[in-house]
């Protein structure tokens, strides 16, 4: 049986990491049975989560996780799909990923309300007396990233300049289909489904999330991606 390593439920979403959600739609989509443990970030072999262990063996990485369940269990996840689709949908994956992905932690992590309603919570086991020194410290670490990356030197409005884009460009590449793989989803769905719900995510104060909520066919995908793969928790949060 495999297991997936992820953080857990948090902010109202099946995980905080949108990471951890696309390895559990990629194992949804599979079909194959999975259990799921929460991860210890400290034993990862690269200190980030998700990872998996199948029969023994560590992979680390969501990407690395897909091509696992590809190359072990003979996986396609996009069966049906022809070379220039396969490479427009791994291209939208790497957008999300090295993209939007920042755009999301930059909103949760550096806005000192969002921090307060979301990762503040991560926090909790610190003795209270040092969790503000630790809670500074890390976020001057995500501060560092974001720099890095380059996401973190563009103003507020700049970000969500690029952030519109790469929507239009999804919307685009959606088109009218149920999913990017068409009538079935495909590999980058896993993507996509995990980002749109962690983007749409209501714990926030978000202009990201405004920037999805004026695209209805996102919506839409969300819902649909939400309704198929985690129907109890949209169940629930529909009755709410
Ligand atoms: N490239 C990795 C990214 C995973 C990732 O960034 N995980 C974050 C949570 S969203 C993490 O574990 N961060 C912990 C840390 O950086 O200390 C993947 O595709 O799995």
């Amino acid at each position: 049986m495999i297991t997936l390593h992820s953080f857990g439920p948090g902010f109202g979403l099946p995980d905080p990491s949108p990471f951890c959600i696309k390895a559990e739609l990629l194992l949804k989509i599979s079909g194959l049975p999975y259990q799921r443990a929460n991860g210890d970030l400290r034993r990862a072999p690269k200190r980030k989560l998700p990872l998996i262990v199948d029969d023994g063996v560590t992979i680390a990485d969501s990407s690395f996780i897909r091509f696992h369940l590809e190359s072990r269990h003979g996986i396609d996840f996009d069966a049906g799909l022809d070379a220039e689709r396969r490479g427009t949908l791994w291209a939208l994956e790497k957008m999300l990923e090295d993209q939007i992905y920042w755009i999301i932690v930059d909103e949760r992590w550096m806005d000192d309300a969002n921090f307060a309603r979301g990762p503040a919570n991560f926090f909790k086991p610190v003795p209270a007396p040092l969790r503000p020194l630790i809670c500074a410290m890390i976020r001057r670490k995500v501060r560092r990233n974001l720099d890095g990356h380059g996401i973190g030197r563009h103003s507020p409005a700049e970000k969500m300049v690029l952030a519109a884009r790469s929507l239009d460009a999804i919307v685009g590449i959606l088109g009218n289909r149920d999913y990017l793989g068409g009538e079935a989803p495909a590999g980058a769905d896993a993507t996509l489904g995990a980002f749109m719900i962690a983007g749409l995510c209501p714990l926030f104060d978000s202009r990201f999330r405004e920037l999805v909520e004026a695209r209805p066919s996102l919506v839409a995908y969300a819902t649909r991606i939400k309704e198929r793969f985690f129907p109890v928790a949209e169940a629930v949060r529909q009755a709410a």
